[in-house]
């Protein structure tokens, strides 16, 4: 059997104000393609379909057109879940008439939880959906006040599942944070799954499924042999330059192993770092036959004042995003605090930074509770919106 999987489109996005929108539609004409030359047995979507809980209507307008190319002229059937970024109950609309359309979607978890049946040659394959939820919306569901974090959810949820039958063949589609043994790549775009408390789950949770297609890490990777991350559609922020985004196509055969093969996807506009003095990166000897219309970061090398720089840039390269100066002189301060390191910090990691510094004094563990409090409950709130 055939998959393709994919995930994180993240329609509607915004990346620095701009609207992906167009690099999205572009993208997923290529993703309709490969779909048509592959003839895959089902797509797998593994959350964050949209990048807010309400899109914008062009997205919605969009997934519309591609999902129904996907299922009724190609005749493909769509297994679709919720990420965090979604709203559950929006991406619940009309799922139990669309699956009989073989448009299988969950924006919500609701149990049972049913497969969705396929088969090839071999025999059944049983499908698990298992859309993003929230510990807390699964400790309700269940009625289990033991379920703290997502590892308690998720091992609660698949201990609902029957034990499978001799042969059986399963897949499940899932959004979350899951790691093996190896390190994992995370980027600036995923937005976090907990505040204070881990949002990580471990693989083994997932034993008895022989392909996972997971969402919600943006950069393609594997997390064990049968458990991979599709990573997202385009590039969504400048820490994903050096990611080269991908689908995968995975073969499940007879006796359930999975072999998983990456094809890639050519974007309308990459994302790019530049870095020179502005004259010469405004010299036609720089560019070459680079893409202009890239959207880049730019670090400007140069000393001294510089009269509207990003106005200049965009004379050349309309899709500057950032630009961010590096002057020699000041190069000693900047290495002392690594622009990377607060960047990447969390949220809460900040708060504590800003109130030592404004303050003086120690950041309680008290207080580092109301914050993670206060934060958690802003992180709920966006995705019921
Ligand atoms: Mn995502």
């Amino acid at each position: 059997m055939k998959f393709i999987h994919t995930g994180d489109w993240h329609l509607g996005k915004l990346v620095n104000q701009v609207s992906m929108l167009a690099d999205q539609e572009y993208i997923l004409a290529q993703f309709v393609a490969l779909v048509k030359r592959e003839r895959p047995d089902a797509v797998l979507l593994a959350g964050d379909l949209y990048d807010r809980a309400v899109p914008p209507a062009e997205a919605v307008e969009l997934m519309d057109r591609v999902l129904t190319t996907l299922v009724n002229d190609l005749q493909v059937p769509v297994l679709a879940v919720a990420g965090n970024h979604d709203g559950p109950d929006r991406i619940d609309f009309g799922r139990r008439l669309l699956c009989g359309r073989q448009l299988h979607v969950a924006g919500r978890v609701h149990l049972p939880l049913t497969p969705v049946e396929l088969a090839d040659e071999a025999g059944p394959v049983s499908c698990y959906l298992l859309p993003y939820a929230h510990p807390s919306e699964v400790r309700t569901l269940l009625g289990d006040e033991a379920i703290k974090t997502h590892e308690d959810a998720v091992r609660a949820l698949i201990g609902t599942l029957p034990p499978p039958s001799p042969g059986e063949r399963r897949v499940l589609v899932t959004h979350g944070y899951f790691q093996g043994g190896e390190p994992l790549e995370t980027s600036e775009s995923e937005k976090p799954l907990s505040i204070g408390g881990s949002d990580v789950v471990s693989a083994a949770a997932l034993a008895g499924f022989h392909y996972v297609a997971l969402g919600h890490l943006h950069g393609p990777q594997r997390v064990t042999e049968r458990i991979h991350y599709a990573g997202s559609l385009l590039k969504y922020s400048f820490s994903e330059v050096r990611q080269a985004k991908s689908v995968a196509v995975v073969e499940l055969d007879g006796a359930g192993v999975a072999a998983v093969r990456r094809e890639q996807l050519a974007p309308l506009r990459d994302m790019r770092r530049i870095q020179g003095a502005l004259k010469e990166l405004l010299d036609p000897a720089a560019y070459g036959d680079t893409n202009k219309d890239d959207y880049l970061t730019v670090l400007l090398t140069d000393d001294g004042e510089i009269l509207d720089p990003i106005g200049q840039l965009r004379s050349v390269y309309p899709n500057v995003m950032a630009v961010e100066r590096l002057p020699r002189d000041l190069q000693p301060l900047y290495s002392q605090v690594s622009l990377g390191e607060v960047k990447n910090a969390s949220l809460e990691t900040l708060f504590k930074g800003f109130y030592e510094e404004m303050t003086g004094a120690a950041f309680s563990a008290e207080r580092q509770a109301v914050v993670e409090k206060a934060l958690e409950k802003l992180l709920h709130a966006e995705r019921e919106a």
